[in-house]
């Protein structure tokens, strides 16, 4: 594990399952635009989730590039989940802003909900097929931006999947 602070914002780093972040009041989850279950994150979540997760989600779909709606989070310990759609690598453009657009309307969601901590895993990095370099330091470069603004937020866990992800996140965000 690894933190770095950006204003008063913790940002946390750690290997693990997005589904595992029962301390967060939020986990965010890396959505299809018809906001089903799908694989990866959204495959972990809805299986924990459905089939409530669905007919939260259902009336929300679809959502475009760079958006993000919240949810109740049904069978976990997290109060809410908000489900952002990032880009597909190579087909939605420009994809840096559509990517930028999905770290901070789920910021801007998590001030308005009085959310206080929120775990991201790395969006659009796995089936959407973002690289994950360019995607850490849109992630970091979209928190700490924000941070001077955040109220409410004032601890954001970024979730990795194996070793090797932590690695290069840490590599990404020591340079902050
Ligand atoms: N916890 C944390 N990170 C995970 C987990 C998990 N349980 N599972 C995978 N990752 P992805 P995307 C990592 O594909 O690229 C879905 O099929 C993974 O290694 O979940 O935004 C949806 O239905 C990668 O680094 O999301 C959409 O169609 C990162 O999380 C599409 O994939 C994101 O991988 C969304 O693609």
């Amino acid at each position: 594990m690894k933190t770095v602070k950006f204003d008063g914002v913790l940002i946390e780093l750690v290997t693990g399952d997005i589904i595992e972040q029962g301390d967060c009041d939020a986990i965010v989850n890396a959505a299809n635009a018809e906001l089903r279950i799908g694989g990866g994150v959204a495959g972990a979540i809805h299986r924990v989730g459905d089939p409530e997760l669905t007919e939260l989600t259902r009336p929300l779909a679809p959502i475009k590039p760079g958006e993000a709606v919240i949810t109740a989070a049904p069978n976990l310990d997290n109060k809410y989940i908000i489900h952002c759609l990032g880009p597909v690598y190579g087909r939605d453009k420009p994809e840096k802003e559509l990517l930028k657009n999905c770290y901070a309307n789920a910021l801007r969601i998590a001030e308005e909900e009085g959310i206080e901590s929120i775990a991201f895993p790395s969006i659009s990095t796995g089936a959407f097929g973002y690289p994950m370099k360019e995607a850490a330091n849109i992630a970091f470069q979209t928190v700490k931006e924000m941070a001077p603004s955040l109220n409410v937020v004032s601890f954001v866990r970024f979730v990795l999947w194996s070793p090797a992800d932590f690695n290069l996140h840490w590599d990404v965000l020591k340079e902050f």
